[in-house]
């Protein structure tokens, strides 16, 4: 049958006859239908059903520049045809993975000089995992093997980036974390630091991080792992000053600091990487979606020169790597990506535009009944939903009030993401601002759908 012809009913029949999909009940989903995403523009999204959904997810985190971006396509293609794959192993490589390492020691910041390639942003954990205790081995300190992560990180899905993760129902299924991976509490002012002032919360959370590192002995650990905002988890925006003191500890403990920018890289928060907006220097950083706006996978290690200079001088042969580690075609589509963020100057709009507006938008959000708390950072938000606005009580979370507002969303025209209780979003940064006012005028109708439900449903 020809893929136009099949009926949202016949592809939701093979979908659940052939397809499991990522973090899904296969039954309930299979009971329910999917919902089939067929074509995409700008910052739109069409299903079979022919709704179209305004995409303030951008895909996954990662459709930075929009769909539909004719420089991405053309690159795509014209690669696909000069050499669909070549490899980087046994002393060869291909143009566009040399240019786009050019260009990546050129965009990110100085001490980056080199960059270990991946197919996505879990490979590139795992890599970090390899690296980090390699580093030590090299340098004559093999005791040093403990990485430290935080609680409702979000690394990755393989084995080690659910590790470095922490989330509990992933570590509940197949006996994670691996060895030698351990979790500090995260910098979360609602759910933590309610009593304090931000700043002073920021410190204190910092401060769990070298409780732990005392606690282990320094001798013992290699390196901190975070996520310059926590994406998945909810996001998570830190308090400003919880950054530059995890960089002061780090650097009397001599660890090693990991910046996770998945999520954050690539213009985000508003500067070309979230380590720069929140003023800290990373020894190494894992990049991922926003590097190919998500047209293609491909992830990656930038290694900055304290770790390079030693597996260069001193590390001999480095035993890992991957099939697609700077696969030609997806290198190409990064670079014409990375070009056209320049080209428009995506970065400085997030950084002086856009960001400054979705926050005052988000302000006026704020004020709603079902709000608790409205954070932005660039272009990431959150929305914190309260039962009771005036605590600060939250829904009992079985109730699962964030699926209802995600309910309300979708029937409406709209992709947002409910992490708990917590709506989020993190719309592409081509948008207009005519754009974030249609965007924030549906999230302000979804709330007020979501209120009259919870009080039908006498949830309030
Ligand atoms: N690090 C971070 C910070 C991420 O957000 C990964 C690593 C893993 O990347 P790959 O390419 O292996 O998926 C991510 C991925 C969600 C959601 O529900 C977030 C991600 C992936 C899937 C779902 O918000 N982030």
């Amino acid at each position: 049958m020809k893929r136009t012809e099949r009926s949202t009913n016949d592809w939701q029949a093979a979908d659940s006859a052939h397809h499991l999909h990522p973090f899904t009940d296969f039954k309930s989903l299979a009971a329910k239908g999917t919902r089939v995403i067929v074509r995409g523009d700008n910052i739109y999204v069409w299903d079979s059903e022919g709704q179209r959904l305004l995409d303030a997810m951008s895909g996954l985190w990662c459709v930075n520049v929009g769909y539909g971006q004719q420089a991405l396509i053309d690159a795509a293609t014209e690669q696909l045809k000069r050499l669909p794959f070549y490899n980087s192993f046994f002393q060869t490589t291909t143009p566009p993975a040399i240019e786009l390492s050019e260009l990546l020691a050129e965009v990110t910041p100085p001490q980056f000089k080199h960059v270990f390639f991946s197919g996505s942003g879990s490979e590139g954990n795992d890599t970090i995992v390899r690296m980090v205790r390699r580093y030590w081995d090299v340098l004559g300190q093999p005791g040093r093997q403990v990485i430290i992560s935080r609680r409702n990180a979000y690394h990755g899905s393989t084995m080690a980036g659910a590790s470095l993760g922490g989330m509990q129902g992933m570590h509940a299924q197949g006996g994670l974390p691996i060895p030698d991976i351990v979790h500090i509490e995260q910098p979360c002012w609602f759910t933590h630091g309610q009593a304090m002032s931000r700043d002073d919360f920021g410190l204190k959370a910092a401060k769990w991080l070298e409780d732990k590192i005392i606690e282990i002995g320094a001798d013992k650990v290699a390196a901190f792992i975070g996520e310059p905002v926590q994406g998945a988890g909810g996001v998570v925006v830190p308090p400003d000053t919880y950054w530059p003191e995890i960089q002061r500890i780090c650097d009397e403990h001599g660890i090693l600091l990991v910046s996770d920018e998945v999520i954050c890289g690539f213009g985000r928060t508003g500067r070309w990487f979230g380590c720069e907006t929140f003023g800290y220097r990373p020894d190494l950083m894992t990049f991922a979606k926003g590097v190919t706006s998500g047209y293609i996978p491909l992830g990656g290690v930038m290694v900055g020169e304290r770790v390079a200079k030693v597996l260069i001088d001193q590390g001999g042969e480095f035993h890992h790597g991957y099939t697609y580690s700077g696969h030609p075609v997806a290198c190409a589509v990064a670079i014409a990506n990375i070009r056209l963020i320049q080209r428009e100057g995506l970065v400085e709009r997030v950084r002086t535009e856009l960001g400054p507006y979705l926050a005052r938008q988000f302000e006026s959000l704020a004020e709603h009944p079902l709000v608790g708390e409205a954070q932005t950072c660039g272009m990431m938000g959150a929305l914190q939903l309260v039962r009771n606005k005036a605590s600060g009580e939250v829904f009992d979370p079985l109730l699962e009030a964030g699926m209802v507002c995600r309910g309300h969303c979708f029937g409406n025209g709209l992709v947002m993401r409910a992490v708990g209780d917590r709506m989020i979003v993190a719309p592409p940064l081509v948008m207009t601002t005519a754009q974030i006012d249609e965007m924030v005028a549906l999230i302000r109708q979804c709330l007020d759908l979501t209120l009259a439900d919870v009080k039908r449903r006498g949830w309030l």
